[in-house]
């Protein structure tokens, strides 16, 4: 079930009270939109008045649609892979605090019919935000249940309208050498590049996220704004991005440069295929004590298998 209420122009947390904003998060709870797909609460005044009036559980205690509580939100922030910071997952943050995200543009452009240089904040007019609980898996072989913010990729490709010639999505994260030291590394091509297939950039589970936990994306976590593929490897959903190309051809991807053999365009969480050097069979909840098994498509096959038919994924890795 996907409720959309009205789209929020800010959000919520940058105007409102921390108080007042917990219990929207809880009027949102309160609705019973627990897993898969939240709404954000609207502005109105009713609606914040019926949250104070219900109480129930916050976001915190929240689970996606296999039940699986959210990831607290310190691991969320504090534990992140943001190479042009560094690639030690627990020196990003700090590093990563007096990032500059304002002012902020997003060129979408190439095979379209209606290129667009959009401001963060028309996108945060002009597309409804929706809250999605996704479990997000590293290649690294642990993972996390985020509640994000944000809208529909396939929302904003709508708008500018591809062209018939349009078979991928590429995404360009900034290239900010002086603010992000990492950028300095010459074992990377920067700036850092994915790609998606144009149907899985229409599919819609993907997500442009410009918050999680109600509030807008910390610096670490790929301000302001970042792709979600919640049924790839966490690689895929490339932060801080800068611009959107429409391509006819299958995009470079920094991790393909890097090392083609261990890191293929496609990179759908598999089970049955481990990386070079390590198992994909398991991996590490963060905050759990032991390991659990790694589920195709990462838990989405039911949503996305269907992309993939007839592919050998073996091959197409
Ligand atoms: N621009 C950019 N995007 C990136 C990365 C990166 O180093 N740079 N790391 C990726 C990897 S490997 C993962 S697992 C996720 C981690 O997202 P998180 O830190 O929000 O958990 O971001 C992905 N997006
Ligand atoms: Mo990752």
């Amino acid at each position: 079930m996907k409720r959309q209420l009205q789209s929020t122009p800010v959000l919520s947390s940058e105007i409102t009270p921390k108080a007042v904003y917990f219990s929207r998060r809880d009027f949102i709870k309160a609705a019973g939109v627990t897993a898969g797909s939240l709404a954000l609460a609207s502005c109105a005044p009713s609606a914040t008045q019926t949250a104070l009036e219900t109480r129930a559980a916050p976001i915190e205690t929240a689970a996606d649609e296999l039940g699986d509580s959210v990831t607290p939100y310190n691991d969320i922030t504090n534990y992140n892979n943001f190479y042009e910071f560094s690639t030690d997952k627990e020196a990003v943050a700090p590093l990563a605090a007096s990032f500059t995200t304002k002012p902020w543009s997003v060129e979408v452009s190439g095979l379209v019919n209606k290129p667009k240089t959009y401001a963060l904040e028309d996108l945060l007019k002009k597309f409804t935000q929706e809250e999605r609980i996704y479990r997000l898996r590293c290649v690294e072989a642990w993972s996390m249940v985020v509640p994000w913010t944000g809208f529909t990729l396939a929302s904003l490709l709508n708008e500018v309208e591809p062209s018939a010639d349009a078979k991928y999505v590429r995404f360009e994260s900034v290239y900010r050498p002086d603010e992000m030291k990492g950028q300095n590394s010459p074992f990377y091509v920067w700036p850092y590049q994915e790609g998606l297939r144009l149907d899985e950039a229409m599919h819609d589970l993907t997500l442009l996220a410009t918050g999680l936990y109600g509030e807008p994306l910390p610096n670490q976590d790929g301000a302001p704004i970042r792709l979600v593929v919640p049924w790839k490897y966490g690689f895929k959903s490339i932060k801080s991005i800068v611009k959107i190309e429409l391509t006819d051809k299958e995009p470079s991807t920094l991790w393909n440069t890097a090392a083609p053999n261990e890191y293929g365009f496609y990179s759908n969480v598999n089970p049955a295929v481990p990386h070079p050097r390590w198992s994909q069979a398991t991996e590490r909840r963060i905050g759990e004590f032991s390991r659990r098994p790694t589920l195709p498509f990462n838990g989405y096959a039911e949503q996305v298998a269907s992309l993939y038919q007839g592919m050998d994924l073996s091959v197409y890795y």
